[in-house]
């Protein structure tokens, strides 16, 4: 039985679970925290991150890599077309999303969500720029049509179905308007769309719970 290990709140943990819902594969959850950084998380995940799977042949951390492990050992249903080039834009799409956008926005959430204090002008100018450039970038790869990447259900929308709201929310509290929405990337209806999978309902409804247990 394979294992997901971290927690709920999450975006690259529920990014690996909407893959494991969607393609119905048996797993069960295990609740791993990243503020310990003790040998057991450090085993299964050597930078002491979240999500990481663990195996009957062993652990893997890092979401693509698991995300890309799903897709090879349980081929049906697809979470990528399978013509190549196809396949190709997905990744692409998805690494735009994960590695350009996320990660810019990533530096916005200390402040945003977990009481560090206030950027400084300087820094919260700077993130504002890199964050705008690649909101850019992601609009002119991302189709809505009706899913991320095209006319089906992809990796890419296990990514952008979690990443949106949070860049959303994240540049909405520091800079007090939504970033992706200010520069028309409007991604309410597709989140509104892809919400009502059973795997998305199932992610929002377990994310839900956990923020509400986590309250003081
Ligand atoms: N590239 C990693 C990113 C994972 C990641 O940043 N996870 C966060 C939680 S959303 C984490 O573990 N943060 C703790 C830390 O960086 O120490 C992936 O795709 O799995």
């Amino acid at each position: 039985m394979l294992t997901l290990h971290g927690f709920a709140i999450s975006n690259y943990y529920n990014k690996a679970k909407l893959a494991l819902l969607e393609k119905g594969v048996p797993f069960e959850e295990r609740y791993a925290g990243v503020r310990d950084k003790g040998e057991a998380l450090l085993a299964g995940s050597p930078l002491g991150k979240i999500p990481y799977l663990t195996t009957e042949q062993g652990c893997l951390c890092e979401s693509q890599v698991i995300l890309e492990y799903l897709e090879a050992t349980y081929p049906d249903p697809p979470l990528l077309p399978r013509d190549p080039f196809a396949a190709a834009k997905v990744r692409e799409l998805v690494t735009f999303l994960d590695w350009h956008l996320e990660i810019a926005a990533r530096q916005l959430y200390p402040t945003a969500f977990f009481g560090a204090p206030a950027l400084s002008e300087g820094n919260s100018a700077r993130i504002r720029k890199e964050v705008e450039q690649k909101i850019v970038a992601v609009q002119r790869l991302l189709k809505f049509a009706p899913y991320a990447a095209g006319d089906s259900f992809t990796m890419a929308d296990c990514c952008a179905f979690v990443d949106l709201p949070l860049v959303g929310l994240a540049t909405k509290t520091i800079y007090g308007e939504d970033l992706l929405l200010a520069h028309g990337l409007d991604y309410k209806p597709y989140l509104k769309f892809v919400g009502e999978r059973a795997s998305a309902q199932k992610v929002n409804a377990d994310r839900k719970a956990a923020l509400e247990q986590a309250k003081p």
